[in-house]
């Protein structure tokens, strides 16, 4: 008899959320290790393709896959409650998931993921309806809040903490040995619109307010194979929308997101692809722009931050303004539309006396792209994130919460007047006026 395994992804407790291709990644690729060597049952309090979501026109996905969750407001925690935004729970009703219990059998294992670190009440909420339901069940927690908050989560009613991305203690636990060329467990969710995927591990830059360059060894590409297996594993489930989870995806492009492209491309796959998670404009060629617009890639998310070559130099040198301006320039003489074209620029950052934010905001603008804050979550270990205990308790992991921190460090009215300005400065280009 295979073990039974319930995978739960965790609703939001935070001032916003939205679907921006949010999907528990961590844990499906865990389970796909375990395909066929374990039963499953998903639980996703975020899949707007439940029959609970799906039937609210509110929460209908936009072209690219995107959309509203359900929410309710909850009174804010302590630690927030001098932060002036209202504080919601995002996802399915939480009775939704306690009669799912009470219809499900026993299981042996329940995997829950954990993403931000200062979601972690929501967390907590799935452990107390487990321990309630099925107290039997041994509770196994992995992602990226266990690994920057260990001691924090420790306290929490667990069995097995999976922290990083060394996964042979909890094959070792679970006494399964994993099949790792498989592709991530898609096949758990009944409807599936959006996916994700990974083409590589780990980054090459180090930069000072980011915890990658600690918690992954070197920058990895995943084998070709296991990306061509998932991508076709996606389609064949009638997935319309990628988007991409790398940390690096342009990096040794000519290894990696070339080789990847041009069998997309070759087959003739039709899907939209997309990088939420913030490419580096520095490696984008025209050839690469050119393949990129080819196979199908819709949006791109720049990771900018800042045109102070100051605040580069002194954050990690990821990027300089020419090379953004250059990668605009190839994308958008390779058929990609400006308007879906942006670059992220950190909001609430430490170093903001050299970020020149207003300049970097009117020159990202002067490019014709849309700009979008990001605003800044300082996270332990990381040398930013421990400067930041000048104003925060990091030990606290709601106090890395990204709507909190800049208001903590620039005030309510500033953070407002930024966030203002950069809805004027979008409004104001010609493109995006039609979207
Ligand atoms: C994809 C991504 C996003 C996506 C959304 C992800 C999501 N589902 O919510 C987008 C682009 C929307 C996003 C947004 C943001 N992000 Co982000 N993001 C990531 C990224 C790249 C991957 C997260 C992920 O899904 N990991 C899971 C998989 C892909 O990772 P993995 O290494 O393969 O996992 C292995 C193990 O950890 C383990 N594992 C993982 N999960 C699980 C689960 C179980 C049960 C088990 C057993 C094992 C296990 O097994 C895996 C296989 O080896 C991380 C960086 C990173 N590389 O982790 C940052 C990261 C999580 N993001 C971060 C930040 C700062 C942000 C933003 C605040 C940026 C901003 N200012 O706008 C926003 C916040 C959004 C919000 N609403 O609050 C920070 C964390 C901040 C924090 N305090 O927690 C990170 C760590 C990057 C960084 N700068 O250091 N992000
Ligand atoms: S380039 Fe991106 S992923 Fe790499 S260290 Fe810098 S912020 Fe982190």
């Amino acid at each position: 008899m295979v073990p039974k395994i319930l995978l739960v992804n965790p609703p939001i407790y935070d001032f916003a959320a939205y679907d921006f291709w949010l999907k528990p990644y961590g844990m499906l690729s865990v389970a796909g290790s375990l395909r066929s060597k374990a039963d499953f049952k998903l639980f996703d309090y975020l899949d707007r393709m439940h029959a609970f979501a799906a039937k609210q026109r509110q929460l209908e996905s936009n072209q690219w896959g995107r959309g509203r969750l359900y929410s309710e407001q909850v009174p804010s925690p302590q630690p927030l409650k001098a932060i002036p935004r209202y504080f919601q729970r995002f996802g399915l009703p939480r009775n939704m998931f306690e009669d799912f219990l009470i219809r499900e059998g026993s299981f042996d294992f329940v995997f829950i993921q954990t993403t931000m670190t200062y979601w972690y009440k929501g967390v907590e909420e799935v452990i107390e309806d487990i321990r309630k339901a099925k107290p039997e069940a041994k509770i196994i927690l992995g992602g990226n809040y266990i690994t920057l908050c260990s001691n924090h989560a420790e306290k929490l009613r667990t069995n097995f903490l999976v922290q990083g991305t060394n996964l042979k203690p909890l094959w070792k636990y679970l006494r399964i040995t994993p099949d790792l060329k498989q592709p991530a467990l898609w096949e758990a969710y009944d409807k599936l619109k959006v996916g994700v995927m990974r083409l590589t591990e780990g980054c090459p830059f180090k930069c000072t307010y980011c915890s990658v360059p600690k918690v992954y060894n070197k920058f990895k590409p995943q084998p070709l194979e296991r990306s061509l297996a998932e991508l076709e594993l996606l389609h064949r489930l009638g997935v319309e929308n990628i988007a991409f989870y790398d940390d690096a995806l342009l990096f040794d492009a000519e290894k990696v997101l070339i080789p990847f492209l041009n069998e997309v491309v070759k087959c003739n796959t039709k899907v939209n692809f997309h990088s939420p998670n913030a490419l580096n404009a520095r490696f984008i060629t025209s050839r690469l722009a050119e393949l990129m617009v080819r196979a199908g890639f819709k949006t791109f998310y720049f990771g900018f931050e800042s045109t102070s070559i100051q605040w580069q130099k002194r954050t990690g040198s990821k990027v300089f303004s020419n090379e953004l301006a250059q990668a605009v320039k190839y994308l958008t003489s390779a058929g990609a539309e400006p308007a879906n074209i942006t670059a992220y620029q950190v909001l609430g950052h430490p170093h903001i006396d050299i970020q020149q934010l207003e300049a970097s905001m009117r020159f990202v603008n002067s490019l014709g792209i849309r700009g979008m804050l990001a605003d800044f979550s300082p996270i332990p270990g990381t040398p930013d994130g421990e400067y930041c205990r000048k104003w925060v308790n990091m030990d606290e992991p709601l106090m890395h919460n990204k709507t909190a921190f800049p208001i903590i460090l620039l005030g309510f009215d500033e953070t407002n007047r930024l966030k203002d300005l950069q809805r004027h400065l979008n409004r104001s280009l010609p493109d995006i006026q039609k979207h």
